[in-house]
């Protein structure tokens, strides 16, 4: 047996509704698939593991560079390791996905590395504003919200882009289990 497993790296801003996706993908995976897969978000790493961080540019990339360790350690076991973080920066992405894709020494081959990007509007995410930061952040209270006041670096090559505002979650679901189904990760 030398089944391995790959990572589903969601990129998108403040409520753009990455963690609905996120929970969706995880439970179809597991239902309906039977392949296990295992969700990285703010709750289980930036309470945990990254509690030390905080969202200036350098903690921002040390977070993206913890989680992308960490997911390609449970990629490496056989699972999906599916991460929710709004990873802002495309350099911080590409590294996540450079460290998946290079072999290690003593493998030949390296993991596979699944962008996608969940785009919607800022104004639909202010708009949304489910817990009140972007309010927040207008007001000046949050200060390098990104989106309002940080910068977030939309990806050019992602291997799937989810048009996210007024697409029901269980068509964007889908959507990336096709892509899944299609490149044989399935
Ligand atoms: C962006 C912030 C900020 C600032 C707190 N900028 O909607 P949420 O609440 O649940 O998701 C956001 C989360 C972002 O953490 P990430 O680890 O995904 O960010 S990054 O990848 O950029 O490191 C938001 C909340 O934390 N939050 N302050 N200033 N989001």
């Amino acid at each position: 047996l030398n089944q391995r497993g790959l990572t589903i790296w969601l990129t998108g801003l403040s409520a753009s509704g990455k963690s609905t996706l996120a929970v969706e993908l995880e439970h179809q995976l597991l239902r309906d698939r039977g392949v296990h897969a295992y969700r990285l978000d703010g709750d289980n790493v930036r309470f945990g593991l990254n509690k030390d961080l905080g969202f200036s540019e350098a903690d921002r990339t040390e977070n993206i560079r913890r989680i992308a360790e960490v997911a390609k350690l449970f990629a490496d076991s056989g699972s999906i390791a599916i991460t929710s973080f709004i990873s802002p920066y495309r350099a911080d992405r590409d590294q996540a996905r450079a460290l998946h894709e290079v072999p290690t020494p003593g493998e030949s081959t390296g993991l596979p590395f699944v962008e996608v990007y969940v785009d919607v509007p800022v104004e639909v995410a202010e708009q949304r504003d489910p817990k009140g930061l972007y309010k927040k952040a207008r007001e000046g209270v949050i200060k390098e919200f990104t989106g309002i006041s940080a910068p977030y670096e939309a990806p050019a090559n992602a291997e799937i882009h989810i048009k996210n505002h007024e697409l029901p979650v269980m068509d964007a679901v889908k959507q990336i289990i096709e892509y899944l189904d299609k490149n044989g990760f399935l």
